[in-house]
């Protein structure tokens, strides 16, 4: 599999990892130390280095409880780090925007990807993101960032987002998003409960077989807080046996903040993915 992004094309033979870029001040676990372009570089030189393959800049902080910033606050943040990176490194840049300004903007940039938490959900990042080309990841979230967590409620959440994300592909595409353009993501936390990230993660294979490249995001979530009953500073090491689980139920896509560690995990489950005979 393979996802058309613009004028690349990323190979998802294996699972690949999308490095955390983020570019808020009030970003919980990078306390806003990317708001320098240069920086952000930096980071992101670092991230390519240890086998990211995609880096994932942010400028809207998505934390539960969080108010969106202004278009023009989110541009400033963002534009200046997309061209830096871009103008350095040949690696995929994927931004988390829901907004059309900011989709032509990062683009022109040098993005080839976005990555929205809404799914396209307003018609005009819609239009954008088709006419311009960009790979998307659509992602299921039940409400909004600013009340998502405070009553979440699902009958059967597994085949609620499950066809939630099928149709949303589906819109998508009638809109002139090609089919290979498209990724999914359950969206661990964004409107659930622990009971219902568990079932999403237990069942992860069923989201795999919609035919679209799988992306999951549970490095440092509130989830891994709550299986570990560790602070954030300290889920680096079940993240990564997160992500070891994910892309062995069908993860090919895994957005984590601690890429060499994710790099690693995912070596190992590539290798025991080998068809037989390859290997010594
Ligand atoms: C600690 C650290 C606690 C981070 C919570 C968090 C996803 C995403 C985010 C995801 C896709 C986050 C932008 C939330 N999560 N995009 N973005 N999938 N596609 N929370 O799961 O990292 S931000």
């Amino acid at each position: 599999m393979r996802l058309r992004c613009r004028s690349r094309l990323l190979p998802l033979d294996g699972p690949v990892v999308m490095g955390v870029l983020n570019v808020t001040p009030d970003s919980f676990s990078d306390g806003g130390r990317f708001l320098d372009p240069g920086a952000a570089l930096a980071a992101a030189r670092q991230m390519v280095a240890d086998g990211a393959r995609i880096i994932d800049v942010g400028g809207e902080s998505t934390r539960p409880g969080s108010v969106p910033p202004s278009v023009a606050e989110e541009l400033r943040r963002v534009v200046p780090v997309v061209r830096a990176i871009a103008a350095e490194l040949d690696v995929l840049i994927s931004v988390d925007t829901s907004r059309a300004p900011v989709i032509e903007a990062v683009v022109e940039a040098g993005a080839g990807m976005i990555n929205d938490i809404r799914a396209l959900g307003d018609p005009a990042a819609l239009e954008a993101a088709a006419r311009l080309g960009v790979g998307v990841c659509l992602m299921h979230m039940q409400g909004e960032p600013a009340t998502m967590q405070q009553a979440p409620f699902y009958g059967d959440v597994v085949g609620e987002v499950r066809e939630w994300l099928r149709g949303r592909a589906a819109a998508v595409r009638a809109a002139g998003i090609a089919a290979d353009a498209i990724a999914v993501d359950p969206g661990f936390g964004f409107g659930k409960a622990a009971a219902h990230n568990l079932a999403l993660l237990r069942s992860l294979g069923s989201f795999a077989t919609l035919g679209y490249p799988l992306v999951v995001g549970l490095s440092r979530k509130t989830l891994i807080g709550q299986l570990t009953g560790r602070a954030v500073g300290a889920r680096q090491a079940g993240s990564v046996a997160a992500a070891a689980i994910a892309t062995e139920r069908g993860a090919l896509i895994v957005r984590a903040h601690d890429v060499p560690e994710t790099v690693d995990a995912i070596r190992v489950g590539a290798a025991l993915r080998e068809p037989p005979g390859e290997q010594a």
